[in-house]
């Protein structure tokens, strides 16, 4: 695989401050080098910055920093599209979560112009599905599933190009989700793995079925991994922990089914907050993880 890294550091999405030193705590922990031990190719792009953008306009008044997350918007769509196009698997370095909504736009952009549909798997604690319009905090890295599934009331965006119908996402790991999210999500036939069903299912069988339509499509596999998908315990490094998660054993062997499924074509890495952050341990988790989702095992058992 020839990877490229992307930082993103943007905190628009949110109101604390930290996560735009995310990227840097990346490279600290050795990202790149984790990546290339394996066997990858690696090139740091270095940071990315915001398209210059003024003036948007939002009919809820709690929304903030619109004009900056539809800068981020326009130029990481942009820059995923550019290394997919490449044969490229792009990785974003955040950053809060409302990266998605320009990352996730490039990718569907990229697999409608080769003809091939998108899929979606969304590590969270939270189902991200508020619209600007609905959302109470005003912090849009709550909004994109919403946008990606082709919900109104994203007026300043425009549409989501190639809106991903139900079917092709996936929500994993959830165990916080607000009212007007519960009843939109209540009529969208989206796969909601929330932690009752991971409790009862394992971690196994409902990523499995999954993976199993992304092949049968001969689909595309954006993987968004959020650091609370992972209970606090063991990252502590994020804004808004939620107690639940997944544990180091399940992060590891989701990451490790998604390399041997060889079905994933970009990643994000977000809301990695370094100032929250316990001598590096959620950096350092989160750099094991990708190692994990690109091939380290522990035991390589040759395949039939
Ligand atoms: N649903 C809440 C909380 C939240 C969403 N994503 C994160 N937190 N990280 C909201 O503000 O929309
Ligand atoms: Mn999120
Ligand atoms: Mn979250």
């Amino acid at each position: 695989m020839e990877v490229s890294l992307i930082g993103a550091p943007i905190d628009a999405g949110q109101r604390r401050a930290g996560c735009i030193m995310g990227p840097m705590a990346y490279r600290v922990a050795g990202l790149g080098a984790a990546i290339a031990e394996l066997g990858h190719g690696v090139e740091d792009r270095g940071d990315l910055g915001p398209d210059a953008v003024q003036g948007a306009h939002c009919a809820n008044p709690v929304v903030h920093d619109l004009d900056l997350v539809l800068g981020w918007t326009q130029a990481l769509r942009r820059a995923v599209g550019a290394e997919l196009a490449l044969g490229r698997m792009p990785v974003i370095l955040g950053g809060d979560h409302s990266l998605a909504l320009g990352t996730v736009a490039g990718a569907a952009e990229h697999a409608a112009s080769v003809g091939r549909p998108l899929f979606l798997l969304w590590l969270d604690a939270h189902s991200d599905f508020h619209t600007p319009l609905t959302t109470t905090s005003g912090n849009l890295h709550g909004t994109p599933v919403a946008w990606i599934a082709g919900r109104e009331g994203f007026d300043a965006f425009g549409p989501f190009p190639a809106a991903l119908p139900p079917e092709r996402i996936c929500l994993y790991g959830i165990r916080s989700v607000d009212p007007a999210e519960h009843a939109a999500l209540l009529t969208h036939d989206i796969a909601i793995n929330d932690m009752r069903v991971l409790d009862e299912h394992g971690i196994v069988a409902p990523l499995r079925a999954f993976l199993d339509r992304v092949r049968a499509a001969g689909g595309m596999l954006h993987v968004s991994l959020d650091v609370d998908f992972l209970d606090p315990s063991i990252a502590p490094a994020v804004g808004t922990t939620v107690p639940g998660g997944t544990t180091f054993r399940e992060a590891h062997l989701v990451c490790e089914l998604l390399h041997e499924s060889r079905l994933v074509t970009s990643l994000d890495l977000v809301e990695l907050n370094p100032f929250l952050d316990d001598r590096g341990m959620t950096a350092k988790l989160m750099v094991d993880l990708v190692g994990s989702l690109m091939g380290r095992k522990v035991f390589d058992r040759p395949t039939a």
